[in-house]
């Protein structure tokens, strides 16, 4: 579909592009509908056991609240949505099967230590782990992400 491809061709751009700056407010034409959801600084670090987590941010440009409900990747057996969370001094990581909401005109952070997507068998080559993030308002949003060097902490 049309949005589809014009939605993947962003995300790509703002991969590709340092700091997605090609987006900045005010230089879009004026008869530009509201942005969607934008994805931002996308960037995952796989482990030797396949285990892969996917960083990013999520830039809600319109007036409605938005949720970014799953994800899925032809690369892994599995992506899950996780946090990680501080119980009685012991952290773990709990699953958002519900989504992440993402409020509107806000946005939400996926960091190390934090919100973090979860891909189970990964195969990753040199050229990053493709994505399809679905969300509840902005739609499937497709996306290549870049995996972190090893002396990058990913923050
Ligand atoms: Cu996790």
């Amino acid at each position: 579909m049309r949005g589809d491809s014009v939605r993947s061709l962003a995300s790509l751009l703002l991969v590709v592009l340092p700091g997605g700056c090609g987006f900045r407010e005010g230089t879009e034409p004026s008869h530009a509908k509201a942005a969607p959801v934008r994805v931002e600084r996308a960037r995952a670090r796989v482990t030797p056991a396949q285990v892969g987590a996917v960083y990013f941010s999520l830039v809600n440009g319109t007036p409605q609240a938005d949720r970014l409900l799953s994800a899925e990747s032809p690369d892994a057996t599995r992506v899950e949505l996780h946090e990680v969370v501080a119980r009685e001094d012991v952290l773990s990581m709990v699953a958002h099967p519900e989504g992440f909401p993402i409020p509107a005109e806000g946005r939400v952070e996926l960091v190390p230590g934090g919100k973090h997507l979860m891909l189970y068998n990964v195969q990753a080559s040199g050229s990053g782990i493709n994505l399809l993030l679905r969300f509840e308002k902005a739609g499937p949003v497709r996306l290549n992400v870049p995996l972190l060097a090893a002396d990058e902490d990913g923050r």
